[in-house]
């Protein structure tokens, strides 16, 4: 009976998704995450485990999984890839220097048949800064044509602003809703 009352619920309530948000240190996602929660940035320090959120959007409640980072925390990403419907990968888009890292460690993570029919969404973020990369260039160091079976997008965005953040999500809730 409890089981019945809260599909029943579910189905005249919101949708679940649940969003799996990683990507290299420093590259914005907990400044994203809780932009999207209370509409201000926060002071962040680097992120040692994960952060946990509700965000609501349209009909759809998204539960983000921010995780860590840092090169010694990534090992740890793969934990949180079960029942993943939605991929976050944040690009610091100022970081020259690691884009190649960020699109290792994005198509060794898309390798595994725990994120098969995960969607795919790219925020290139930091577009304030003037030497950032656009994400045209992102797309293409990416190497993201290469993914034939995949929904993906890519979205410009600066976390401090919120600049492109919803129109990420607008993709996301599209995009999984058509899937389920
Ligand atoms: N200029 C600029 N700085 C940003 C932007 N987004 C985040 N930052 C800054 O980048 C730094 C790192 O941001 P975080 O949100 O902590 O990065 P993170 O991806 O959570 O890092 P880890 O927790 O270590 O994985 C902070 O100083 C932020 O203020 C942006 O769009 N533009
Ligand atoms: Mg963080």
């Amino acid at each position: 009976m409890g089981l019945m009352f809260s599909r029943a619920f579910k189905f005249f309530g919101k949708k679940d998704c649940r969003i799996l948000m990683v990507g290299l240190d420093a590259a914005g996602k907990t400044t994203i995450l809780y932009k999207l929660k209370l509409g201000e940035i926060v002071t962040t320090i680097p992120t040692i485990g994960f952060n946990l959120e509700t965000v609501e959007y349209k009909n759809i409640s998204f539960t983000v999984w921010d995780v860590g980072g840092q090169y010694k925390l990534r090992a740890l990403w793969k934990h949180y890839y079960l029942g993943t419907q939605g991929l976050i990968y944040v690009i610091d888009s100022n970081d020259r220097d690691r884009i190649e890292d960020a699109k290792e460690e994005l198509h060794r993570m898309l390798a595994d048949e725990d994120l098969r029919d995960a969607v795919l969404l790219v925020f290139a973020n930091k577009q304030d800064l003037p030497n950032a990369m656009r994400a045209s260039e992102i797309t293409e160091k990416l190497e993201l044509h290469l993914l034939k079976q995949r929904a993906w997008y890519i979205q410009s965005t600066c976390a401090k602003t919120g600049e492109g953040l919803v129109e990420g999500l607008d993709w996301l809730a599209k995009t999984v809703e058509r899937r389920s």
